[in-house]
């Protein structure tokens, strides 16, 4: 009917000039380009259906298979709230947009209760799921948490591994994401993670990339910004802390916390080092302390000590925490923080809390609620949110590391929430029963090597490698201490001997670092202090060049991740934008004769029913039978198998 129509269009009848054809007759391309976008989505379910996902890191199919209900929210009188139309309550975020970064810092600071920033967008699923969440799950949740969780601090919902891992393993764009979701959230602060000098990467930027960075997270919708170096240095941060003020963004610096504060064995990291840390941030002007406890090793009497010192040190400052539930005294922990006067700690809806995750939302305000800190937060609302989260859960159970248990051996090896279940599902995956454990003491070891340093992306990378490195070469810390001269290390292992991740609380160690890097460089500064300036004009020309509607933003992906950048935009090239299909039908084919809808764009839904797969043809394809709204269409697919 499609061929029937373009062939009997009066255009087509009467000759007339293709090149006036788009312009004379619109309705008829945007129909071209709509059927065109619907062959080229069925290629890529059509290749799930033929070969399976093959999106990495997925096991098997998801566990949930029906449409996520959405929870209703009542009002303080008891009224259902249509969360789609109704404007949410003013939160956080209009004292920063009207009155700036100041006066935000000044009105938390002044809040009698203790603030929550909810991490279920970002670091939960980075810790539990692989990063593996996609925006239209989000999306989906945004109203109703608008409503939900309007005294909230902020929503962590960016940054840290969440950038590439949206481009390199879900094909859609981080900053539509953060885009579409500030759209649906005008009222709670967004957070995000930056990794200093190093962004959302894994290494060092040359300095005007990590300015446009910054400048267009603003402009997309970010306001806080958690500003970390993997090794404390505070030169990295430096770099961060000026971007995001220049952006107009709240800076939230962070100390990462290691060791043990109370342990008068464990001297490298005491109170005295968080306290000159601290002092040292302060002095950039920054508008929040953030205090980073990336493995869940604050305990609560550290944190009394921790928290009550900085309080009292810095009476005016804000200070915000942030821990994972590891060895499981994250809610102890937070609590202990918010008695000694912490004004913000960190949550997951409670069905993505737990071990490598933040402690939950709903034990925490439940909690803090008896002890006259509130939050501002109804535990009503946390349970609406938590019936969305346990379906998604569900959902995205394919992504499951299996971290079944707490594990108080953080204490001992230190690994980062994010990094523990990453680390496990690989060791799983090589399926060797002991492998995990000799993983977590080699790890130990390994950071012993590399100096007892903060362990945290991309240092804890740093870590993980030479810990992979001696169990798969069975070496001892004394082994590679005498052998180093002529092991063969990791990259990442070299080029953190060589400085490029920046200066390691007391230095790098020898002469273990002269034995590793032999002749190579030595970087003995900031890194990106050497860089040359990026020419990202020069980038944009060449985008444009080879792909359709680059936009400045998309210019900022390609500078940060070119690589990953490139291999994105091959793909929608290829299938179009993916980030329209359901996850289920993302991440798994339909039964035969199931239907479903994909919104291509608003008020746009294809009806999608998968009717029969074909045998493997001469070419070794196998022909694929759908209905796409009411007709039938077929695609060859290539049989991987
Ligand atoms: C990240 O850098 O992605 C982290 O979550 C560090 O904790
Ligand atoms: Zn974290």
């Amino acid at each position: 009917p499609f061929l029937q129509r373009l062939l009997t269009h009066d255009t087509f009848i009467n000759g007339n000039c293709w090149t006036t054809f788009i312009d004379d007759t619109p309705d008829l391309f945007r129909l071209v380009q709509y059927q065109n976008r619907a062959q080229r989505m069925l290629g890529y379910l059509g290749d799930v259906i033929v070969n399976g996902s093959q999106i990495k890191g997925q096991v098997g199919e998801p566990g949930f298979k029906n449409e996520i209900e959405l929870p209703t929210i009542y009002d303080e009188a008891g009224k259902e709230i249509d969360v789609a139309t109704s404007k949410p309550t003013a939160g956080w975020r209009k004292i920063f947009v009207e009155q700036g970064p100041e006066a935000f810092a000044k009105a938390v600071r002044a809040y009698p209760g203790t603030l929550i920033m909810d991490t279920t967008w970002r670091d939960a699923h980075q810790s539990l799921l692989a990063t593996r969440v996609r925006t239209t799950d989000l999306l989906k949740i945004a109203p109703a948490t608008s409503h939900a969780l309007s005294n909230a601090f902020s929503l962590e919902c960016w940054g840290g591994a969440t950038f590439d891992v949206a481009m390199r393993f879900l094909y859609e764009d981080p900053w539509e994401r953060l885009i579409k979701l500030r759209e649906a959230v005008p009222n709670v602060p967004f957070q995000m993670l930056l990794r200093g000098a190093n962004a959302v990467g894994y290494t060092s930027y040359p300095d005007n990339v990590v300015y446009e960075f910054c400048a267009k997270a603003v402009k997309a919708g970010m306001d806080v910004f958690r500003v970390f170096d993997s090794l404390n240095y505070v030169e990295n941060m430096r770099l961060g802390i000026d971007a995001v003020k220049k952006a107009g963004g709240i800076v939230e610096a962070t100390v990462c916390y290691t060791g043990d504060v109370s342990n008068p064995n464990k001297t490298k990291y005491d109170i005295d080092y968080y306290v000159k840390v601290t002092q040292e941030l302060v002095d950039e002007g920054i508008h929040i302390l953030g205090i980073k406890d990336m493995a869940g090793l604050l305990k609560p009497e550290a944190a009394k000590l921790l928290i009550g010192t900085i309080r009292e040190k810095f009476p005016d400052l804000p200070i915000h925490v942030h821990t994972h539930d590891t060895a499981g005294t994250g809610v102890a922990s937070m609590l202990a923080c918010a008695a000694a006067g912490a004004d913000v700690v960190d949550a997951a809806i409670d069905s993505m809390s737990g071990m490598t995750s933040q402690p939950a939302m709903g034990a925490l305000v439940a909690a803090l609620e008896q002890s006259n800190l509130g939050t501002g937060i109804r535990m009503e609302d946390v349970q609406a949110l938590n019936s969305y989260w346990e379906q998604a859960r569900m959902l995205y159970s394919c992504f499951e590391a299996n971290v079944k248990a707490a594990d108080s051996g953080v204490y001992d090896h230190e690994m980062p929430g994010g990094q523990y279940t990453n680390l496990m599902f690989q060791a799983q995956q090589l399926g060797l029963g002991s492998q995990w454990i000799e993983i977590k003491k080699a790890y130990a070891e390994a950071n012993q090597l590399c100096g007892d340093i903060v362990k945290v992306t991309p240092s804890s990378k740093v870590v993980g490698d030479m810990a992979q490195f001696m169990v798969s070469n069975k070496l001892t810390g004394k082994e590679v201490q005498e052998r180093a001269k002529t092991l063969s290390f990791p990259t990442s292992v070299v080029e953190f001997f060589q400085g490029y991740l920046g200066q390691p609380v007391g230095g790098l160690p020898e002469p273990l670092r002269s034995n590793i890097i032999r002749d190579l460089p030595r970087i003995d500064a900031r890194p990106g202090a050497s860089m040359a300036p990026m020419d990202l004009a020069k980038l944009k020309e060449e985008l444009v060049e080879k792909y359709s509607g680059i936009n400045d933003y998309d210019v900022i992906s390609a500078a940060l991740y070119p690589k990953v950048f490139a291999e994105y935009r091959d793909m929608v090239e290829q299938y179009g934008d993916l980030s329209v299909i359901p996850t289920r039908y993302f991440l798994a084919k339909p039964e035969i004769g199931e239907e479903f809808h994909v919104e291509i764009e608003e008020g746009k839904t294809l009806i999608i029913k998968l009717l029969a797969v074909g045998p493997v043809n001469n070419t070794g394809k196998r022909d694929v039978y759908f209905e796409l709204n009411g007709e039938a269409r077929v695609v060859g697919i290539a049989d991987k198998s």
